[in-house]
């Protein structure tokens, strides 16, 4: 059906009037999303199964990656694009009367992940599938994603995001692949003639339900599965409470709903940990059913478990799934019946981690009591695995308790689950090199001296496909017309573009690229904010989470600098700047949602006032998402990457800027270390304390934030600003907790340190912008590098060094 248009257009339309019983002329854009969404599974469906029966057949290893988050945005458009249709597509719904762009608009955008650590597991699974590797997601199908964002008075107020609300193609539920997860009740210790018998008894049992999403790989053929596990009731609660004798219907219904709040909503913490009861739940629910389901794919291989490793690779993103490793001790233990050394030799052969932070306040440390009463079985492995290891530590570094206790799993009653994951894993990778070093160095200093090969870096990436080929047709066009097309298979030959940087004519339709980019964006902004935006101004974009380290705060004080500098000469020259805003605040992250109050503040006073002359517009985009950073991110000049050196792991919005062409302000943090190792200084903005210096000033103190306020009195006026009754400080005490963080905090992140050479570096950006030749040679040896920033190259890496697969061509 999707062999040329016209047959397309035939198969479309018999479709739609079948299922839907009405005419094309009446169809709506839901419609053609349904029923167009409905034929690329149905096509998708035959690759799918192929797929799993090729794996199966050449009992070919497969690696599963575990993660509470798959931000996966919308799918019709990328599957269009990875089978290879997508301009037919377009074409044909165009002459029935249809826009591609519209019926896209109708999908929800699976929104079940926070930010940078989620959409890496979404990047990913897109390139496995491309690459013909047999990888597949394990995750949670949360009902409701990370909330919807409103912009009510200034401030953030959530919404649920119900997502399911609207029609998912996709999924599958797979009933029969259903599992039983455990909680609670107590374990029965018996001793069998030499061997100790554990038995998990009045336990309270959760079924666990399959919905599978086909992840289309870009040659079509390859399909893998993103299996996404829905919490219900045991099919027999009728059993399980005595229903028969008509007394407990309201236990049931407690059950009931206590089970399915398991798998009801995604935690809205990014970069920071909530010690609930409940999440603890779900990554217990997540590791259980999810090795439930792998180990039965295994059994039909007929093979012995020994073999296990050479056939299954498990990989954890981050430490919410770390429970995958006494999980499987105790069903290789206690179900299959191996003894500890074996089980613990198969299982660290299968695990492997990546660490995404290194905030202490992301580090999670359940409470022993929690995990002991929810997962009894579970917490006595985690002993157990805690005193071998300790004894392990004993033998090596005798008589050095202190740094036993550095170093232990179980610690202060509580469990550090990064240290669970290191020793129960081999290989722990950073995301960065810059991160990695930190952690090594610093972080996990220890555990790399005791285990000096299980380190290694794999620098985050992006899919290309996502986030240039679907994204900027026209610039993924202009790519292939200059370079021909094997960079999309092959995307580190993006490079080849280097050669016309200085090629006027290549530099104009780059220009022209970014102008209708542009146009589309303000048009965006325009339904709205009801305001135009200049599309000559410079697009100044930060949009990610809202985070202290990721200092949106900084943006915005230069932003108030800025209109301070207005106010005293309006005649101040400058290119007129478009500062452009896109971040969701934690609903219990008080001090990030003053920051949004105050960016709207700002927002307000600015784009009113006459004397600014549409010299600076200030615009926060609510709700950001996926597919809104589809449409932000091709019309950005310049691409603000400003946290606090050391803090930002990665970052991978960094990376998607740079492949549409912008440029980078930013500090030497995270992946912006790398970029610039491969543009030089002379093609990104830098500026700001190094990591060194940072770290250092935490260790050795000597940062006085009270100082920077007195000295500099640019820094003194904003911030007086923020408290002294005026346009900014009209009424409320809404920006006193900012000011404090500053000052009687002294300044955690270095905001005020860095503000001087901001402010600098911002204006090298205005002198730079109006030198056109200059700035579009620079964008393009931006875009030319970015390639190697595509996650297929991190996934070649993570696929050769840590998980040892190879390519299954089909
Ligand atoms: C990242 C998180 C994170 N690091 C806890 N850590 C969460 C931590 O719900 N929680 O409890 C959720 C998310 N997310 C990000 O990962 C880093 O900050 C980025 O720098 C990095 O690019 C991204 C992907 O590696």
């Amino acid at each position: 059906m999707f062999t040329d248009k016209e047959a397309f257009k035939v198969a479309f339309v018999d479709d739609l009037v079948g299922k839907l019983g009405k005419p094309l002329e009446e169809a709506v854009n839901a419609d053609v999303y349904h029923i167009l969404g409905s034929m690329v599974r149905a096509q998708a469906g035959k690759n799918w199964a192929n797929t799993n029966l090729k794996y199966k057949a050449g009992k070919e290893k497969q690696v599963y990656y575990f993660s509470m988050e798959f931000l996966i945005g919308r799918l019709l458009g990328n599957n269009l694009l990875n089978m290879g249709v997508l301009e037919m597509v377009r074409d044909g719904l165009s002459e029935l009367g249809f826009s591609l762009q519209d019926v896209e608009e109708e999908e929800a955008d699976a929104g079940l992940g926070n930010g940078g650590l989620g959409r890496l597991a979404a990047c990913f699974l897109d390139s496995l599938a491309s690459l013909q590797y047999a990888g597949h997601g394990c995750g949670i199908r949360y009902k409701y994603g990370l909330f919807e964002q409103k912009i009510v008075d200034g401030y953030q107020v959530e919404l649920p995001d119900y997502w399911l609300q609207k029609d998912n193609v996709w999924e599958v539920r797979r009933e029969d692949k259903s599992v039983e997860v455990r909680f609670w009740g107590r374990v029965d210790i018996d001793k069998v003639g030499e061997k100790l018998v554990f038995r998990h008894k009045d336990y309270e049992a959760v079924r666990a339900v399959p919905y599978d999403v086909p992840i289309i790989g870009a040659d079509r053929r390859h399909v893998n599965t993103l299996r996404n596990w829905s919490a219900e009731s045991i099919l027999r609660p009728d059993k399980a409470f005595g229903l028969e004798s008509g007394t407990d219907y309201h236990k049931f219904l407690e059950y009931k709903r206590s089970v399915e709040s398991i798998s009801e909503f995604l935690y809205p913490d990014d970069s920071e940990y909530e010690g609930k009861l409940l999440r603890l739940k779900q990554q217990y629910f997540l590791c259980s059913a999810g090795l439930q389901s792998i180990l039965r794919t295994f059994g039909k291989l007929g093979l012995p478990l020994s073999e296990l490793p050479d056939k299954v690779a498990l990989h954890i993103n981050d430490t919410h799934p770390t429970l995958v490793i006494p999980e499987l001790m105790r069903i290789l233990m206690d179900d299959r019946g191996l003894e500890w050394d074996e089980a613990w030799d198969i299982t660290t052969r299968m695990v492997s981690y990546t660490n995404h932070t290194i905030l202490s306040e992301a580090l999670e440390k359940w409470p022993v009591n929690m995990v002991r009463e929810l997962v009894p079985r579970v917490y006595l492995i985690i002993e157990e695995i805690n005193t071998r290891f300790c004894g392990e530590l004993l033998r090596r570094y005798p008589g050095d308790h202190n740094r036993i206790s550095q170093m232990a799993i179980i610690y202060d009653d509580q469990v550090r689950m990064a240290h669970l994951a290191i020793v129960g894993s081999h290989s722990v990778n950073g995301v960065a090199a810059l991160h990695t070093d930190i952690l090594r160095k610093r972080e996990m200093r220890l555990f790399d001296e005791l285990y000096p090969r299980r380190f290694n870096n794999k620098t985050n990436g992006i899919t290309h496909r996502r986030w240039l080929m679907h994204a900027n047709q026209d610039l993924s066009g202009l790519i292939t017309d200059a370079i021909g097309s094997r960079w999309m298979t092959h995307p580190q030959e993006m490079i080849g573009l280097i050669k016309y940087c200085e090629d006027s004519s290549f530099q104009q339709k780059v220009a022209d690229i970014k102008r209708k980019n542009k146009l589309r964006l303000a048009e965006y902004i325009k339904s709205r904010h009801n305001v135009l935006v200049d599309p000559d101004s410079i697009f100044d974009v930060q949009v990610k989470r809202l985070h202290a380290y990721k200092r949106q705060l900084l943006n915005i004080l230069h932003i108030m600098h800025l209109y301070n500098q207005i106010k005293a000469s309006p005649t101040i020259d400058m290119v007129p700047r478009t500062f452009i805003f896109g971040a969701k605040a934690a609903p219990s992250y008080h001090l990030a949602k003053r920051i949004i109050k105050l960016i709207n503040t700002v927002a307000d006073i600015v784009n009113k006032d006459s004397d600014v002359k549409g010299k600076i517009r200030i615009f926060f985009l609510e709700n950001y998402s996926v597919s809104l950073a589809e449409k932000i991110i091709p019309a950005a000049d310049v691409s603000e990457q400003i946290s606090t050196a050391s803090k930002e792991a990665s970052g991978t919005g960094n990376m998607k800027f740079m492949m549409n062409g912008a440029l980078t302000i930013g500090t030497m943090d995270g992946a912006n270390v790398e970029m610039n190792e491969m543009i030089g200084n002379d093609n990104m903005f830098l500026f700001g304390l190094r990591a060194e210096q940072v770290l250092d000033y935490y260790q050795y103190g000597g940062y006085n934030a009270r100082g920077m306020y007195s000295s500099d009195s640019r820094v003194k006026e904003v911030l007086d600003q923020l408290i002294t009754p005026g346009p900014i400080c009209c009424y409320h005490q809404d920006f006193e907790h900012i000011f404090h963080s500053l000052l009687d905090n002294n300044d955690e992140f270095f905001v005020l340190k860095d503000f001087p050479s901001y402010v600098e570096t911002h204006v090298e950006i205005d002198r730079a912008y109006r030198n056109r030749g200059e700035w579009l040679k620079k964008s393009i040896i931006n875009i030319g590098h970015s390639g190697k920033f595509s996650s297929d190259n991190t996934i070649s890496r993570y696929a050769s060094e840590i998980w040892n697969i190879r390519q299954v061509p089909l």
